[in-house]
């Protein structure tokens, strides 16, 4: 039997509307990857996701509503499933875990480790509000986190440097409901034996030299800091019950009920979709299943460590293979997509301004696979007007404008090759052959470049082969040109389609092919004679140009950038440039005198740095890598004659010229040895 492909994507919780950030972390990689799974037709594959009910994010977003938890996730479950239909996000069965199915499979979970001894009671001290007379649990406390500093972190996990943490290790706490400093108290609480299972996590991460550095990196280097056992149950009375009697009144914690929350999503699939309550067995079940996850990088703690210490504990069930975890998206000029913060585009309002290609267009091409990639309204107009519109419109509209123009719709018989279809239908084997390499690695980003790529071919194909001129000489030439160019839309409509499921669609239906009988995915660029001698249906441009951006609400205003990042394709050389135009470029060697924090944005500093008797403010994009104390006294070489610019409200007189890491993050430049500031760079 073919292998199986079980794909999964996080769960989002049921506690508001998603905004492109999440797509782009997780459901729009995966719908992609799915979609060419099943085009390829080499396995059998499923994607399972659901809306993840439980937790405090659930719990406090109802208070302050004074409405029932069940009432929240209620009315955010219908939302959220009706955005991922009309972005064309398509599973094969999106659940709940406030369901029945997902309790009962969460519970008998619990069980099989408390059986073993994997779980085990213990009294400990929590965090309780004497005001509101309530243990805080999770984020229902606020504090600085003790890793990285941050002084929002939450009591379950520190948003800024990822860790997942308990809520007494915050410093300075507080409780989200009133405020007050909540005391230390005794309770019981169970405790899962993480710790055990330190080593055999080391060993099966090592073993994922496949994996993205970023997420094997992230999760072994958590290991190496220690993993302690972790309390899995919460008092609260809205979540997965404890299913022991001497647990009354305790819940599950919502990161260990969540990720079950797969398995019993296929579970109801099985039942559901194909009436057969043992199906899912045959994919959790089977060690071959290949289990991937695709989740944001807040995410990665719980995949790569804590479930798969689950899993390892539980026995039976098969582990990840895979989790491809994406960076964050941020606006361009700064903060991260986030539906606390109110920075965010809403998919609802997004598709009320463009359709849903566009965006899966814009985001595809933008993905954050390594490293944070910037976004904004100016991003999609760009990647819309001069890439999907430009490249790809273009060349559908010409060659299937040209047939109902001088063909009347009708598609020529197939013809001989000339020596330049025998090349252009080569170098698409090669095209193709290229982009299921990077599908198949995760590498959307290059995939999608790939297929452009064949659109580009087909463009050039057209100017050299000129059909405009030799329809009336040259008849004969005309339809072989005229066939090939519908040959290379096919095969663009097939490699298209996991990034453009609706206009792919269309292309199909005027072509007349049929969505069941299309080629295997790596087979799209060998010709189908049988396209010969159809007619065409009525087309449509399909990628009309957008106007200057919209303003969609969003919370954050727009800002220059102060570096250059995202772009991570091959290297590209800029063109040359002569020794004049370098000196035009005053750069010296500044002494960083003061540095502290931007006031708006998270990724800036704001430095004052003396460049030789004169001090100039100076605005860097290098606060996730620096701490405004390790900067005082150091030097770097400064732009001191680049136009002011004003960053997020701060002017900045000039830029500090820093490396960019793999990871797109700067590392400072410093002179091999001090010298007097004002030296200068040439
Ligand atoms: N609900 C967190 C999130 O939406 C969480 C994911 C669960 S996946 C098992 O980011
Ligand atoms: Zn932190």
């Amino acid at each position: 039997m073919a292998r199986k492909v079980l794909i999964t994507s996080a769960l989002p919780y049921a506690n508001g509307p998603l905004h492109l950030g999440h797509l782009a972390g997780a459901y729009l990689p995966a719908d992609i990857y799915t979609r060419f799974k099943r085009l390829q037709k080499k396995e059998e594959v499923i994607h399972i996701c659901g809306t993840d009910e439980h937790g405090a994010a659930i719990t406090i977003r109802a208070e302050r509503e004074g409405i029932p938890p069940k009432s929240l996730v209620d009315r955010y479950h219908k939302i959220i499933r009706k955005d991922f239909e009309d972005f064309g996000i398509a599973f094969d069965h999106f659940s709940r875990t406030s369901r029945p199915i997902h309790h009962e499979t969460s519970q008998k979970f619990f069980l099989n480790l408390y059986e073993k001894g994997d779980i085990i009671p213990r009294t400990v001290t929590q965090l309780y509000c004497p005001r509101d007379q309530l243990f805080l649990p999770d984020r229902y406390v606020e504090g600085t986190c003790p890793y990285c500093g941050y002084d929002q972190a939450r009591g379950d996990q520190c948003e800024q440097c990822g860790r997942w943490l308990e809520p007494f290790q915050l410093k300075a706490p507080r409780c989200v409901i009133c405020g007050t400093r909540p005391e230390p108290r005794e309770t019981t609480h169970y405790y899962f034996r993480l710790s055990a299972y330190a080593e055999p996590l080391r060993k099966w991460l090592q073993e994922k030299t496949h994996w993205r550095a970023s997420v094997r990196n992230t999760a072994l280097g958590w290991i190496q800091e220690g993993l302690k056992d972790r309390p899995i149950t919460r008092d609260l009375s809205w979540g997965v019950p404890v299913p022991l009697p001497e647990a009354r009144g305790k819940v599950l914690y919502v990161w260990f009920d969540a990720p079950i929350g797969y398995v019993s999503a296929t579970r109801e699939w099985g039942m559901e979709h194909h009436g057969d309550p043992d199906l899912w067995k045959t994919w959790w079940l089977d060690k071959e299943t290949r289990l991937v996850h695709f989740i944001g990088k807040d995410n990665i703690v719980f995949h790569a460590i804590v479930w798969p210490a689950m899993l390892m504990a539980h026995g039976d069930y098969v582990l990840p293979s895979d989790i491809p975890a994406n960076q964050f998206l941020v606006f361009r000029g700064g903060e991260k997509f986030s539906t606390s913060r109110g920075t965010a585009i809403w998919l609802r309002d997004a598709l009320e301004q463009f359709p849903a290609d566009f965006w899966r267009y814009a985001l595809a091409a933008n993905l954050p696979e390594t490293k944070d990639a910037e976004f904004d309204l100016e991003e999609l107009r760009r990647r819309v007007n001069h890439e999907l519109a430009d490249t790809l419109g273009n060349f559908v509209q010409r060659s299937l404008g040209f047939l109902h123009r001088f063909r009347e719709g009708r598609i020529p018989p197939p013809a001989e090759w000339g020596g330049e279809e025998v090349a252009l239908l080569r170098r698409l084997e090669e095209l193709g052959g290229k982009i299921e390499a990077a599908l198949e690695e995760f590498r959307f980003r290059d995939a999608l470049h790939g297929v452009m790529e064949v659109a580009r071919e087909g463009n050039r194909y057209l100017d050299r082969k000129e059909p405009w001129r030799t329809r009336k000489t040259e008849p004969g030439e005309t339809d072989r040109t005229l066939y090939t160019a519908v040959q290379v839309l096919r095969a663009i409509s097939v490699w298209m389609h996991p990034f453009l499921p609706h206009t792919t669609a269309e292309i199909w239906d005027w072509l007349g092919m049929d969505p069941h009988k299309l080629p295997p995915y790596g087979e799209a660029s060998i010709p189908d004679p049988s396209l010969g001698g159809r007619t065409l249906k009525p087309i449509r441009v399909l990628y009309p140009k957008v106007e200057a951006p919209v303003d969609i609400a969003t919370g954050s205003e727009k800002a220059s950038r102060e570096t250059t990042v995202m772009e991570e394709e091959t290297m590209e050389h800029k063109p040359q440039i002569t020794i004049e135009d370098f000196a035009r470029l005053e750069i010296r060697i500044g002494t960083i005198q003061e540095a502290s924090r931007h006031p708006n944005a998270d990724r800036l500093l704001v430095l004052k740095v003396d460049i030789g008797g004169e001090i100039r403010q100076l605005v860097a994009g290098i606060a996730r890598q620096y701490a405004p104390e390790e900067l005082v006294g150091k030097q770097v070489p400064v732009l001191v004659n680049l136009k002011p610019a004003r960053l997020r409200g701060v002017e900045s007189q000039g830029m500090i010229l820093a490396a960019t890491d793999p990871e797109g993050g700067a590392v400072l430049l410093h002179p091999d040895r001090v010298l007097p500031p004002g030296s200068e760079v040439r």
